[in-house]
């Protein structure tokens, strides 16, 4: 969630072994540069002299005096896992392939050159974490080729296919598996639907949609992925400098996650890195860290936030964060809408643009969208609040739209996209008329 939750998720997901992660881990430990080794074992540093350590070194390496010098982040050569620009996760429609089992490439940890040190400063000071501590755990991060190359937006141009889009969701696995879900966590949904105004449905939709109800949380060590989005974002991203500082902001987060919530942030009795989203999205709902501290939800009271183990603080989270970008209780999540008589009409063609520009965000009353001689179903003429008009795209085929509503709009707050939000409400509704079969 990604409040801003563009890049998020969508990465193939297939859990690293345990034995692998913890391979991984035990490379972490007995790697110590000299760096590394010289401030943080042990904790001696104090924060003031870290902080003018990481100070003075980063003045040396700009004035040229380390090796390493200016040198950007490594950019490790690794082989490439074959993703064309086509099939690159980015929106709507790349995110089928969220589930796609891929290898993961773990590149060689970062330079402790001038970028690297100032993130580390910048880090510190943000959260007020040591210094020291800071520059130990992100010395032992890894470089991420992949996720440079995840976080590219997809080729544009290629129409996008809602039937194709809903095929990949909609599967009978998913459906029979959100009916399971929901039976075994009907207390909770009803709790979080009472509290927040949210269909449990939803919830479990959405939680099906992301990581199959916590069966695919992420491949990606968080702090590996976050680290290299932080520090070595693809420069040709077409808004770089608003992603970097976006993922800096995140890694932040995970930062204050990993030293407050410990135990939920890792896996249970191991110290094996977190696993995430290319994007860095975390557990059952793929919350991105500044949202886990933000909407994160203590469902089942056991005092604390954990999102990868307890199905109960997820579902809490997932209905909270919703609430706070401003569910409607009761209110319908969309319209069916089928305007191809008039948009024949003339002038019905210009101002179809109009209608459709807006995209997503309901702009339009119902009164405004009859005056101008549409048809409205009865439901739909009768919607107390404002409507978007969403065009989806179906491939070679003509269109299918519908009137979205204040809700739909919420849901994209989850995920910036109408197939998306779509795909959610849809999943939604076979879950249900399974449970009633
Ligand atoms: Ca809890």
């Amino acid at each position: 969630m990604f409040g801003n939750h563009q890049d998020r998720a969508h990465a193939s997901v297939l859990f690293i072994g345990r034995h692998e992660a913890h391979q991984a881990h035990q490379a972490h430990q007995a790697h110590r540069d000299w760096l590394g080794h010289w401030i943080s074992p042990g904790g001696v540093v104090t924060h003031a002299l870290a902080l003018a350590l990481v100070r003075s070194l980063a003045l040396l390496l700009a004035l040229g005096a380390c090796p390493g010098g200016l040198a950007l982040a490594a950019a490790p050569e690794l082989n490439q896992p074959g993703h064309s620009a086509a099939q690159r996760p980015g929106r709507a429609l790349a995110r089928p392939s969220k589930h796609t089992p891929r290898p993961l490439l773990k590149g060689p940890r970062f330079q402790k050159n001038a970028a690297f040190l100032g993130l580390v400063e910048r880090l510190s000071t943000k959260t007020s974490l040591p210094p020291s501590w800071v520059l130990e755990q992100l010395s032992g991060a890894h470089h991420l080729e992949q996720v440079r190359q995840l976080i590219m937006p997809a080729a544009s141009g290629t129409r996008k296919n809602w039937l194709a889009y809903r095929a990949r969701f909609l599967t009978e696995e998913r459906i029979r598996w959100g009916q399971a879900f929901s039976q075994a966590h009907a207390r909770e949904l009803k709790k979080a639907e009472d509290l927040y105004g949210v269909p449990g449905s939803v919830v479990v939709a959405i939680l099906g949609v992301e990581t199959l109800y916590g069966r695919h949380m992420g491949q990606y060590p968080a702090l590996d992925a976050l680290t290299t989005l932080a520090l070595d974002f693809p420069p040709n991203h077409p808004r770089h400098d608003e992603r970097a500082q976006f993922f800096e902001a995140e890694l932040a987060a995970l930062l204050l996650l990993m030293k407050d919530e410990p135990h939920s942030y890792s896996h249970s009795h191991s110290h094996s890195p977190i696993l995430s989203s290319y994007a860095g999205a975390l557990g059952m709902a793929q919350f991105m860290p500044s949202n886990w501290r933000r909407f994160g939800v203590d469902f089942d009271g056991d005092g604390r936030v954990d999102l990868m183990h307890s199905a109960s603080d997820a579902i809490g989270s997932v209905a909270h964060y919703l609430e706070a970008f401003g569910w409607r209780r009761g209110l319908p999540t969309h319209y069916a809408f089928e305007p191809s008589e008039w948009r024949m009409k003339e002038p019905a063609a210009a101002q179809w643009e109009s209608l459709l520009a807006p995209d997503i965000l309901p702009t339009f009353s119902p009164e405004r969208l009859q005056a101008l001689g549409l048809t409205l179903s009865p439901e739909a003429a009768l919607h107390p609040g404002l409507l978007a008009v969403v065009a989806l795209e179906n491939g070679a085929e003509p269109d299918s739209y519908v009137l979205g509503s204040e809700n739909f709009y919420v849901i994209t707050r989850y995920n910036w996209s109408s197939y998306y939000a779509m795909a959610v409400i849809e999943l939604s509704q076979e879950i249900q008329a399974a449970q009633l079969r």
